[in-house]
């Protein structure tokens, strides 16, 4: 597995800057697994690159989901993406459904997307046999969860994207991603920019808190699979507490210590120390201490995070996505327009 960080370059050749897209679906609860897999680059990135930020209303829908409860949490995504760091002089957020662009490029690639690539989509099965608990009930999938994967081509490809930083778990929907844009401009002439994931090794899989050969997940059965980014602090001592643990008592950076070596990431991640000297720091000292000031290093992370999450009103926040929404709207317009000429639309 090839970890990509390609910076954007451009900006040092002098040339205009490289365009970033990515984006959070307003789902479930949102864990420091989205945060170190992806939040935390898009803030680093947004430095050097034309940045665009999405919440990503339209694919949350794929499953169920209450409609007051996607309002709240459509609000909550964007206030976490500011909390982070996310800069307005220097990135442009957005919700999906604002533009509607996005759903009729989707529909048009839909169009030259296989059903079977749809199907090896590893997300697909697993978000599918979530659904119906079952994989071999295929039947009462929604269809959306089926095609998800060409909605996040079309997020992509209307803006010109260049860049594409996301966690692990998104590769593949990166590749199918330019498996359109250069089946597109086989078929039509020159139209989409192929993009490139950006994935940094250490965030790239942050693993589940009771489960370490799964990715922390939003959709997980137990929350102690994860610490989301409104934990209180009692909630974070709990679960630390109780994530599992491999054999043996040594603090050790290993392969075969896999829930460790996922404790000693966050660790890592969270303190800007590298893995090799918490290693050092804590030898011959057991878990328990290990873990109970892993519990403080999220901690002091977290409560300068959710203090400006709470200092943002739902009002400013919808203002800003407005205006988001209205500075790229020109270009999903224009990007639109010229694939329906390509493809002989009457305009
Ligand atoms: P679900 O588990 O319900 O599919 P999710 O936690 O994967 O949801 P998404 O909205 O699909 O959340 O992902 C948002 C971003 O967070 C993506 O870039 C994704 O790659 C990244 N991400 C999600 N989970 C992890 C994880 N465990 N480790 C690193 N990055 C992650
Ligand atoms: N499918 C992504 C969320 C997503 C996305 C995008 C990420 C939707 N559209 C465009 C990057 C670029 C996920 O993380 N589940």
């Amino acid at each position: 597995m090839a970890f990509i960080s390609n910076r954007c370059q451009n900006s040092t050749t002098g040339m205009s800057k490289q365009r970033i897209f990515s984006g959070v679906a307003p789902s479930g609860n949102i864990h420091i697994g989205n945060y170190l897999g992806a939040i935390k680059n898009w803030v680093k990135l947004q430095d050097e690159c034309d940045s665009i930020f999405c919440v990503v209303d339209m694919h949350a829908i794929t499953l169920p989901r209450d409609p007051e409860e996607l309002r709240k949490k459509t609000i909550e995504v964007a206030k976490i993406y500011l909390a982070s760091g996310i800069d307005l002089e220097k990135s442009t957020l957005f919700i999906q459904s604002h533009i509607p662009e996005h759903a009729e490029l989707s529909w048009i690639l839909n169009t030259i997307a296989r059903t079977g690539e749809m199907s090896r989509m590893t997300q697909f099965k697993d978000k599918a046999e979530l659904h119906s608990g079952n994989s071999s009930t295929m039947e009462s999938v929604p269809l959306g969860i089926f095609n998800y994967p060409v909605l996040m081509a079309a997020d992509i490809l209307l803006y010109d994207t260049q860049v594409v930083p996301v966690g692990k778990d998104q590769l593949q929907h990166i590749e199918i991603t330019r498996t359109l844009a250069n089946r597109f401009n086989k078929r039509f002439g020159n139209t989409f920019i192929v993009p490139e994931p950006y994935i940094t090794k250490e965030g790239a899989n942050i693993m589940g808190l009771d489960d370490p050969t799964k990715k922390m997940s939003k959709s997980a059965k137990s929350d102690y699979n994860y610490i989301a980014l409104n934990d209180s602090e009692e909630d974070v001592r709990r679960k630390i507490k109780k994530a599992v643990t491999d054999s043996g008592s040594e603090i050790v950076y290993r392969d075969d210590k896999p829930a460790l070596m996922n404790l000693i990431n966050i660790y890592s991640l969270l303190s800007d120390k590298p893995a090799k000297e918490i290693e050092k720091q804590y030898k011959g000292k057991g878990y328990a201490e290990f873990k109970t000031d892993l519990a403080e290093v999220i901690i002091k992370f977290m409560n300068p995070f959710q203090e400006k999450m709470n200092d943002l009103s739902d009002e400013k926040v919808l203002e800003i996505l407005r205006e988001g929404a209205e500075k790229v709207r020109p270009i999903a317009k224009n990007k639109l327009d010229e694939v329906k000429k390509k493809i002989g639309f009457v305009l």
